[in-house]
């Protein structure tokens, strides 16, 4: 499809250089679009939509230089406000987390200062990691520092105390835990995510593959267990999703950990099932298919 009729537009960002447990992530966007040509296209809680009825165009990778996060950052951020700035919802493939960063400086960019949504194992809230300040695990906090914004965390087991004081100190600052889930349900949270963004003009997502369980997605960078099922995942996403989401991230695939493609399968099923809510609640707001 030209990029003029598509209303989303896909892209990889093949980036994995700071990682710091098991890289790869760099094969991630090929392996994710190999799983989501080998599933079926249906919504896992809509019917009567199918991915092939959204106007979708695949840009194919950015090329990013390994070894170099700024240039990288640098890179997606132009391509993002490229995109962004003619009226496309965005799908970023990483990647590493990292490549967040270059998807919200491209939406500043063009006047965007989105909400974020962030399905995430970790806060990714430090400083700097092991001297880098541009890092997998920094990548929030430099968002932070960027504009002040209201972010909601959902899935979050693993942390220092440094990151876990400053998110606690913010008050724009959500946290879900998975032991939130476990209590209150994904109906509950799904409304709490909800008020939280109310009065948000735009949303982000990003989603780290991490956030759900290592039974489910063993094919991480960094696996925590005790993480969130894809239905409950699933569920939540669904509900969290709506027309003000102008771009949506998947991040720390590692196919070289994988076990049988499983985690590329779920991430493809994941992104799938963004496409289609997306769809779906723009179909109702301006009733037009
Ligand atoms: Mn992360």
């Amino acid at each position: 499809m030209d990029r003029e009729d598509a209303l989303y537009i896909v892209v990889g960002a093949p980036f994995d250089s700071t990682s710091s447990f098991r890289g790869g992530q760099r094969f991630a966007p090929y392996s994710i679009r190999l799983a989501s040509s080998n599933i079926e296209s249906n919504g896992y809680y809509l019917r009567d939509l199918y991915i092939e009825d959204l106007r979708i165009r695949d840009e194919g990778d950015i090329a990013l230089p390994p070894g170099n996060a700024s240039e990288a950052v640098e890179r997606i951020r132009k391509v993002t406000s490229e995109l962004v700035g003619i009226d496309k919802r965005l799908v970023v493939i990483g990647g590493e987390h990292i490549i967040t960063l270059g998807v919200i400086k491209g939406l500043v960019d063009v006047g965007i200062r989105p909400c974020i949504v962030v399905f995430d194992a970790h806060y990714d809230l430090r400083w700097e990691y092991m001297g880098e300040k541009l890092s997998h695990a920094t990548v929030m906090r430099r968002i932070l520092e960027l504009f002040p914004t209201r972010i909601v965390y959902i899935g979050v087991r693993a942390y220092d105390k440094e990151e876990v004081d400053l998110a606690v100190s913010k008050p724009l600052i959500e946290e879900i835990t998975v032991g939130d889930v476990n209590r209150l349900g994904p109906i509950n949270i799904a409304s709490s995510i909800k008020r939280f963004l109310d009065g948000c003009k735009h949303v982000h997502i990003t989603i780290d593959m991490d956030a759900y369980d290592t039974a489910y997605a063993p094919g991480v960078s960094t696996p925590e267990p005790g993480g969130l099922t894809p239905r409950e995942l699933l569920y939540i996403l669904h509900e969290a999703i709506d027309d003000r989401v102008v771009s949506i991230d998947i991040v720390e695939v590692t196919p070289p950990y994988d076990c049988n493609g499983i985690t590329s399968i779920l991430a493809a099923k994941t992104l799938q099932e963004a496409l289609l809510t997306l769809e779906s609640k723009r179909r109702r707001r301006t009733g037009r298919g």
